[in-house]
């Protein structure tokens, strides 16, 4: 493996409507950011994405955007932005901007001009087509619900969206508008951002002849993403985009891509791919219902350790994956994947440890730091994302009660991943000292920053220490490069795998399980390292102040996590 700038380094998701407010507007802002770049910096965080920040009538909130070459106004100036640029490169910091190009905002000049005039030359840089016998042209489920086919008022024509209404999907086949990005692009990587998180890429491809589908649903359409399963070209697609833009730049690169088929990884991010990385969503999607969020179940943790198990050891001979627990996009990890018995520091801690010494580079999601959790809303009203109103409706369409379709936003809603950045115990968690645009969890006297701080026991100074272990000189190459393998996988409950580079392993043993569990740590280790046995000071990480070892007995506590060194071949 060829190694690259951003391999050994600590990511983190800004969503910044959501981080820091410092006017008052009850918004997070650019200068929110800058006035926080230290407290990431401490926290050992090395390239911040910021989801997008551009002009936008925030249908969806920023991923309509209506001027790719103007910070939106609710979060400043250029010239603060240019400010932040600065200031996190004299920390050696990075920022990555959010690249959204499958699509643009119903509010762009280009989409004016089009609507005006759906034959003439912006026509193209969208997707208009006639409808037939006062039908939409194909019988396509959007994203987020209904047609993906929009009439243009007074024309038999339409065009496609698949998102929201308000987001027409923009045609990268038409070569103007193929330019028009690239020199957008290129402008962004000139004033020096170190690259892009790729929103939906996997749907700038459409299949031009727009088939009808069978329907799936009882709306008789069919999901647009069937359609865009069979488009051909997009290989070619991506690295003409790769070859005229970041590239030249050497930026980095990670896309947004689900349900990634094996085949295509190296094609994606292999050595010569498209990307720098994509992210690991194996274990989002354990919990995407067929016909809608209702149909979600829980993710159970056999198929979590399957699904990340099976990602890691397809992957490290081909690329370098981006972990995640949570994003914007979903629900908060602790409350996805962890049973009640672990809703507690140790079971916060336990989650954090093995996601993020997975082999891959581990991204923050703002809160996760300190195990932010879901967030109770009262009623539907208090929600604010488009794609959470609809999975409700839906819901309700299926037959669930109101009462059934509020819970099933609470477990699933983007919104619980949206909710104000807990800063401290003062009045809306330290966020705002105006009215916040989303509710702030009413948890946030109890897990906020400020207090997390200032206690060597919570989640926050946990986190500092795993940051600190994947960064120490002694440990980075194998934490970084190590080849990884499962244990004991035939142990329910365990999460156990090791990583071993050039005779040193580290081993990370977990147990999510509810009771005690005894391990043995003869036979784990490589050949050449049969002398080992167990000492207390190959512990380099124990998220109890427990240790309970007889020999090469080691009974883990529920929601207990080790990482224990060793030598290895
Ligand atoms: O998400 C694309 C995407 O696949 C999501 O819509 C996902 O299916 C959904 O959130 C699961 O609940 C990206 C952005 O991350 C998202 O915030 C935007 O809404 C979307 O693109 C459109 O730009
Ligand atoms: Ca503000």
């Amino acid at each position: 493996m060829i190694k690259k700038w951003w391999h050994d380094k600590i990511a983190y998701q800004i969503y910044p409507k959501s981080f820091y407010d410092t006017n008052g507007d009850g918004i997070g802002d650019l200068k929110g950011v800058i006035g926080k770049l230290d407290y990431l910096k401490d926290l050992g965080v090395d390239i911040i994405w910021l989801s997008p920040i551009y002009q936008s009538p925030f249908v969806d909130q920023g991923y309509d955007i209506s001027d790719y070459y103007k910070i939106d106004e609710i979060f400043g100036t250029m010239e603060e932005f240019d400010t932040l640029l600065s200031e996190a490169k004299k920390r050696n910091m990075y920022i990555v901007m959010d690249l959204v190009i499958n699509h643009c905002s119903d509010q762009h000049e280009w989409f004016q001009k089009a609507l005006a005039d759906p034959e003439g030359a912006y026509g193209d840089y969208f997707f208009f087509r006639k409808g037939v016998n006062g039908n939409p042209p194909a019988n396509y489920r959007s994203y987020f619900g209904g047609s993906a086919w929009e009439p243009v008022p007074g024309s038999d024509y339409y065009y496609l969206h698949l998102f929201a209404k308000e987001q027409p999907d923009l045609n990268l086949d038409n070569p103007k508008l193929r330019n028009e990005i690239y020199t957008m692009i290129n402008w962004w990587l000139e004033k020096g951002v170190a690259g892009f998180r790729i929103d939906a890429i996997g749907n700038v491809k459409k299949d031009p002849t727009f088939p009808n589908l069978s329907p799936d649903g009882e709306d008789g359409l069919g999901d647009a993403g069937r359609m865009i399963a069979q488009a051909e070209g997009l290989d070619d697609l991506l690295e003409d985009l790769k070859i005229n833009t970041f590239e030249k730049y050497q930026a980095f690169t990670v896309a947004e891509v689900f349900y990634m088929k094996d085949e295509n990884l190296e094609k994606y991010v292999g050595e010569n791919g498209h990307f720098s990385t994509l992210f690991d969503f194996s274990t989002q999607e354990l919990a995407l219902g067929e016909h809608g969020w209702y149909e979600n179940g829980p993710v159970l943790f056999e198929d979590y350790r399957e699904a990340l198990f099976h990602s890691q050891l397809k992957c490290q001979d081909i690329c370098f994956l981006t972990n995640v627990i949570e994003n914007h996009d979903q629900p908060r990890g602790v409350s996805r994947f962890l049973p009640d018995y672990a809703q507690n520091d140790a079971g916060v801690k336990m989650l954090g440890t093995v996601n993020f010494l997975l082999r891959g580079l581990p991204i923050l999601f703002q809160g996760q730091e300190i195990g932010m959790r879901n967030c109770p809303m009262d009623s539907i009203e208090e929600y604010d994302d488009i794609n959470t109103l609809n999975e409700y409706k839906t819901a309700l369409a299926a037959g669930l009660s109101q009462e059934e379709a509020m819970k099933v936003c609470f477990r699933q809603s983007r919104d619980n991943g949206r909710t104000p950045m807990q800063w401290d115990a003062s009045e809306n968690a330290g966020f705002t000292t105006g009215t916040p645009w989303l509710k702030v969890n009413p948890n946030y006297k109890e897990i906020n920053v400020k207090e997390q701080l200032a206690d060597d026991d919570s989640v926050l100074s946990y986190y500092k220490k795993l940051v600190a272990l994947r960064k120490c000189e002694q440990y980075k190459d194998v934490l970084t490069y190590g080849r990884f393998a499962p244990l004991y996988e035939k142990e329910s409950d365990i999460f156990a795998y090791k990583r071993t580079l050039d005779g040193q392993s580290v081993i990370i043993l977990a147990n999510f399980g509810a009771e005690d569990k005894t391990l043995s740590l003869d036979g784990i280790f490589p050949e050449g390292a049969e002398d080992f046995t167990f000492s207390p000071d190959r512990i380099l990480l124990n998220n109890l102040d427990d240790l309970f070892v007889e020999g090469q007995q080691l009974t883990l506590k529920s929601c207990q996590v080790i990482v224990l060194y060793a030598p290895g071949a």
